[in-house]
């Protein structure tokens, strides 16, 4: 059976973005066709200036949020990759066979330290290597598809380099895995800034405005997307490079509607009109999220429960493959 991983970063409240590029796919679609885990990579969010109880809480209001989303722990594994130590140990392996060159060119590594230095802060060694973990997260389980939003492609094709790597120097171990997307909305755009990526990590004092959150009132929601920033155009035309922020708008209904954005594009006259049909089609698909992450937090109990037990599960699929990188590269096996 197809071996599916993919993991949410406690950096921010979770957004529109994570929803329609990655976590409905998984619910809906990757948990029924495959051996699915997914993954509230907390140590990824350590990576940047954190505040600890804040990353604790996000950690467990992904969680919250995963299982309210449709991910459901009786067709897949749902836990957290602190509580699995495999992760780091497999992660120290392939730091090994990676370079700082390939670290040093990941888009996202350059984006973000240049951001932390225009705050005047330092950048973390983990940020360099933050790739390497992640590929350490995906290797571990022998993965054979990665389902994420198109600002990940890089990352699974770094971890692709290091399997093919690892597997030549010192003799098969890693399954070599690929990235997979969605066809509509693999990145959503911010409704402020749609040049930039809708992200939770974003300043939300700067661009919360522009992000959807997955936990916003109704009422936000709606306000949000009917300030979304257009172009002094009228006509409702699909087209990125020109009009990136009614093709995001196309995009996110498409995605919401199950139509696709360029028949969609034809049949409004007015930014207004798509603006409100838009979003209704938000509120209309996060309202069963919003409800069933209220009944989710009524019983925090059950959700602890199903992070202990993914825990183990994820341990007992992952200890093999970690244990037997340790043997091909030349430590002596665990006593
Ligand atoms: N805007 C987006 N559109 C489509 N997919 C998205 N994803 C994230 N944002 C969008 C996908 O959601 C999954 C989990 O994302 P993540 O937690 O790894 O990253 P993030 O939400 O983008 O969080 P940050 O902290 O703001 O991340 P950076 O700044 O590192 O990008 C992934 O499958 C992702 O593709």
């Amino acid at each position: 059976m197809t071996r599916v991983f993919s993991g949410i970063k406690p950096t921010g409240h979770l957004t529109l973005g994570n929803y329609l590029g990655a976590m409905r796919r998984w619910a809906s679609v990757d948990q029924h066709r495959a051996d699915a885990l997914f993954c509230v990579v907390d140590l990824h969010a350590l990576t940047v200036d954190h505040d600890p109880a804040r990353v604790r809480r996000l950690s467990r209001q992904a969680a919250t949020l995963l299982l309210a989303a449709g991910v459901d722990p009786r067709l897949c594994t749902v836990f957290v990759q602190s509580q699995v130590d495999e992760h780091a140990r497999l992660s120290y392996l392939l730091e090994c066979v990676a370079t700082d060159g390939e670290m040093r060119r990941m888009v996202q590594y350059k984006e973000k330290a240049a951001r932390e230095r225009d705050r005047g802060g330092s950048v973390r060694l983990s940020l360099l290597t933050y790739p390497v973990l992640m590929a350490a997260d995906i290797l571990a389980y022998r993965t054979d598809e990665v389902p994420v939003g198109d600002d990940q492609t890089q990352h699974v094709e770094l971890t692709r380099d290091l399997a093919v790597r690892f597997n030549q120097r010192y003799g098969h171990t890693f399954t070599v895995p690929r990235a997979t997307h969605p066809e509509v909305a693999a990145r959503v755009m911010n409704l402020q800034e749609p040049s930039s990526k809708m992200g939770k990590s974003d300043d939300a004092a700067v661009a919360g405005p522009g992000i959807v959150y997955l936990l916003d009132e109704p009422d936000v929601v709606r306000k949000k997307i009917m300030r979304a920033v257009t172009d002094s155009g009228q006509d409702v035309l699909y087209d990125r490079e020109e009009r990136p922020g009614i093709a995001n708008l196309l995009e996110i209904l498409a995605a919401c509607t199950g139509a696709d954005p360029e028949a969609l594009s034809g049949t409004y006259s007015s930014y207004g009109a798509l603006k409100k049909e838009t979003a209704d089609a938000v509120v209309e698909v996060l309202r069963p999220v919003r409800d069933r992450h209220q009944e989710l937090c009524a019983d925090p109990s059950y959700v602890e429960e199903v992070l202990r037990d993914g825990a183990a599960r994820a341990r007992a699929m992952a200890r093999p493959t970690v244990d037997a990188a340790y043997r091909a590269i030349g430590l002596l096996p665990p006593v």
